[in-house]
């Protein structure tokens, strides 16, 4: 299915008149307000292939019907989601989830949607039908050099179809680690790692970067061998400057400051990019910014705040991704709201007042600090955000027309109820 432009066009005049009503407030406060606009414009989030479809849990899946059960028909969601919102320019591929076939056809129809492929993620966490030998005790880290080289074979091959598909970076996330004390000796298991990362990033295209990803626990419940962003930033710094730690907002233990560590990883080079999620307890993989929105603000805040001091590109130089899974809702409306999530977050972060902030901080003026970001974060940047879209074609409220274009409806009757998408 394809949404008409002339559908969105018509959506977005019959709500002209209350969007306008609800920007002319913001438009007058705001000094830069054409310079945040085009940088909400500009910018992109990646929507990873295997989201596409309902997750579930071990204990069930639940499928909602009409999930996509190619590769095609995953970028065609893809192509639906940024037609309605100008910002999902991006899949992200997981490998063996997702089989490029034919590149050739496979780029048209990216292209087609106005997609590019992010980077290209690897999987040696699952034991695939045709492999060769288990990772059930790890993967890079195993004792069995055999294994290490089948885990470095993958990655390499994923590099290969990456390069085919015209993706710039590679994300290695491994479920290494151990379940019992005892099990392992974290020294060899590093070191092991180290190893196995280093050869693959010595198959790296020199325009590559490789994002080295770290979760606190699961699959593995005492160690994990990239187990936080110390350990991740200690492999991306020993592999080399193509190498950078990838933050997943749902990988740290309860109540971590991810702020903080992502102020410190901008400062050292070393961020690379970001899974956006949002969770109550753990690795909940939830829709962006519906548990925890101040946070979500803070990260955003210190991403700004680092990359304009190193005069990064907002757009571009990071790596900017969805990981999340869906057991109750509708994925794409799901997506939806993730990335409408992290362009407030995005935006209002754009609107905190810099120059107040660092005299307040230099004063130890604690109150004042809070209230620089309190009323930036109070700010309701939604018609802004809206603004950005309707600029760049998108639809003023890309949930509400996904909705009244029944376009789950469609999908079900094109694919059928039936469907399971491949992935986690
Ligand atoms: C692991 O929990 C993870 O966050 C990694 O990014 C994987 O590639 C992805 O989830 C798999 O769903
Ligand atoms: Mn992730
Ligand atoms: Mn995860």
């Amino acid at each position: 299915m394809k949404i008409d432009k002339y559908k969105i066009e018509e959506y977005n005049q019959q709500e002209s008149s209350k969007h306008t009503r609800k920007l002319e407030g913001l438009v007058e406060e705001i000094a830069n307000y054409e310079e945040i606009l085009q940088k909400l414009i500009d910018f992109q989030i990646a929507i990873p292939s295997w989201a596409l479809g309902s997750g579930g849990t071990r204990f069930g899946r639940f499928p909602g019907g009409g999930e996509p059960r190619s590769l095609e028909e995953k970028i065609e969601d893809v192509g639906l989601l940024h037609t309605l919102n100008q910002s999902s320019g991006a899949i992200s591929l997981h490998i063996p989830w997702d089989v490029p076939e034919n590149y050739q056809s496979i780029k048209a129809l990216a292209a087609q949607h106005g997609l590019a492929f992010d980077a290209m993620n690897s999987n040696t966490f699952q034991d695939q039908a045709n492999q060769a030998l288990s990772y059930k005790f790890g993967s890079m880290q195993h004792v069995d050099k055999a294994v290490r080289k089948q885990a470095i074979a993958h990655n390499i091959e994923v590099i290969k179809h990456g390069v085919a598909l015209g993706s710039k970076a590679l994300t290695v996330w491994l479920s290494d680690g151990s379940c019992f004390p005892g099990q392992l000796n974290f020294r060899k298991a590093f070191q092991r790692t180290l190893e196995s990362l280093q050869e693959v990033y010595a198959a790296l295209p020199s325009d590559w970067k490789m994002f080295v990803e770290y979760k606190a626990f699961e699959p593995n419940f005492y160690s994990t061998t990239v187990g936080d962003w110390g350990q991740s930033f200690l492999y991306a710094t020993k592999l080399g400057p193509q190498a950078y730690t990838l933050v997943d907002l749902g990988h740290h233990l309860p109540n971590a400051n991810i702020e903080q560590i992502v102020s410190l990883l901008l400062m050292e080079g070393k961020l690379g990019g970001f899974h956006f999620n949002d969770s109550k307890y753990g690795d909940d993989d939830l829709t962006a910014g519906s548990i925890k929105p101040y946070q979500l603000f803070l990260i955003f805040s210190e991403l700004v705040e680092g990359m304009d001091a190193r005069q990064m590109d907002h757009a571009s130089d990071l790596g900017w991704m969805i990981d999340a899974s869906h057991n109750v809702k509708d994925p794409l409306e799901d997506l939806l709201q993730s990335v409408e999530a992290i362009m407030i977050a995005y935006a209002q972060a754009l609107l905190v007042d810099r120059k107040s902030l660092i005299v307040a901080q230099e004063e130890n003026d604690v109150a004042k600090a809070q209230e620089i970001l309190q009323t930036a974060f109070r700010t309701d940047v939604r018609p802004l955000v809206a603004e950005a879209r309707l600029r760049a074609n998108g639809a003023l409220n890309p949930l509400a027309l996904y909705r009244s274009l029944k376009v789950r409806e469609e999908l079900v009757k094109e694919r059928g109820s039936k469907t399971v998408a491949t992935g986690l």
